[in-house]
């Protein structure tokens, strides 16, 4: 058994942990579902607004959550700037601009794939408004999940529909402004069924190469087979350097953006272990580790609450990886010392590390318990009253 809370490790760990930050999704803050039911909850967002003061109060109980990302037309505004300038008030900025591509009749054969040139002039329009608002809103990050794809073999010719899409996406990326970034979104199923034109990593990597530097992968952590080996795709990504984001969530079947951790917080833990081994969790790392969750039965204040505090139990475990005897371990064939050196780590209970990381940060040392003894999941209930709460589509 290594040991892995020496002091030295330790006090990396904590100064790693204090420069952590997580993205927060504005669309977690308002009523979500499925085919089957979206439900309303009291208290929820009715406006972008309403979803930034939701994700500030995240921050302000984890100390870890200072950026929003925003999706288009879901949170449009008559004024960005305002939005922007209400964000700052509270203490967090605008992130990432999210297109949709999703709920378009236009879009039924495809958008930036279709091969009628004027849809796809409209899907790309869609990315210059995106990119207008990114520039009201001081945001550096386009995220594009390219929804595309077909349903039955020969619906339409699949080299084709790469084609249009490389095109199309070079229209878009040549907006981009210095400094600004395009971030795309591979899924491997739905909403079609049986082609998606950007199924997995390789299909967005080969795109992201053909467009240049300012565009690299994101990698939603629910957008993979059953059984695919995620910590190995964090790991190619992040030696050609083109992991950009994360959506972190869980699923135990389909694309269930459940709270991360929840599912699989071994599988969260060996990701977690890439990005610490890789060195990608420098701020400056270019890798923006972002939520994508919808809490559909839950309350979304302290779901995201929660979701913020699994990311930070997971890295925290990754910090304290022993890595001198992991590598020993490995360079020797020692598989079980190897491995035991992860496991002992995923079972070490971090938590009173992470307590004294808010401690030292001003905060409560359960953010969760704090937030429910605060009494503002009660008030907004009783506040927010009349008016249309968001939905997720709405
Ligand atoms: C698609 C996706 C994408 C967002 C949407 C809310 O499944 O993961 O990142 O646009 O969820
Ligand atoms: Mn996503």
């Amino acid at each position: 058994m290594t040991d892995p809370g020496t002091p030295d490790r330790r006090a990396r760990a904590l100064a790693a942990l204090a420069d952590q930050t997580i993205e927060l999704p504005s669309w977690a803050f308002g009523n979500s579902g499925t085919r089957f039911k979206v439900f309303g909850q009291p208290g929820v967002a009715r406006d972008p607004f309403e979803k930034i003061e939701d994700a500030a109060v995240v921050h302000r109980f984890t100390g870890a959550a200072p950026r929003v990302s925003l999706h288009v037309p879901w949170d449009l505004v008559d004024d960005f700037g305002k939005l922007a300038a209400h964000a700052a008030d509270l203490g967090v900025s605008i992130g990432a601009i999210n297109s949709n591509l999703f709920q378009d009749d236009d879009y039924r054969l495809g958008s930036l794939t279709h091969p009628d040139e004027a849809v796809r002039r409209k899907a790309i329009a869609h990315h210059t408004q995106c990119i207008d608002v990114m520039r009201a809103t001081g945001s550096t990050d386009l995220k594009l999940w390219l929804p595309d794809g077909t349903n039955y073999a020969g619906q339409d010719d699949l080299r084709g529909r790469q084609d249009r899409l490389a095109d199309s996406l070079q229209q878009v990326y040549a907006q981009l402004d210095p400094g600004m970034r395009l971030l795309l979104e591979y899924k491997f199923y739905e909403p079609y069924f049986y082609a998606m034109d950007i199924p997995d990593w390789g299909t967005s990597l080969l795109h992201c190469l053909a467009l240049g530097e300012q565009a690299t992968v994101v990698l939603d952590t629910g957008h993979h087979a059953p059984g695919t080996n995620i910590e190995f795709i964090v790991m190619q990504l992040l030696r050609v350097g083109r992991l950009g984001a994360f959506d972190f969530n869980s699923r135990y079947y389909g694309d269930d953006d459940l709270i991360v951790g929840s599912a699989d917080p071994f599988q969260l833990f060996r990701i977690m272990n890439e990005i610490v081994a890789a060195d990608a969790l420098r701020p400056d790392s270019g890798v923006n580790f972002m939520l994508d969750q919808c809490h559909n039965i839950e309350p979304k204040i302290p779901g995201q609450i929660r979701s913020v505090m699994n990311v930070q139990e997971a890295t925290a475990k990754a910090l304290l990886v022993d890595r001198e005897a992991l590598a020993a371990a490995q360079a020797s064939g020692d598989v079980l010392g190897a491995h035991g050196a992860l496991t002992d780590a995923f079972g070490t209970d971090v938590r009173p590390l992470l307590a004294e990381l808010r401690e030292s940060q001003g905060l409560d040392l359960d953010p969760y318990a704090a937030y429910a003894r605060s009494g503002h999941q009660e008030r907004i209930a009783r506040e927010r009253v009349g008016g249309t709460q968001a939905s997720w589509g709405a």
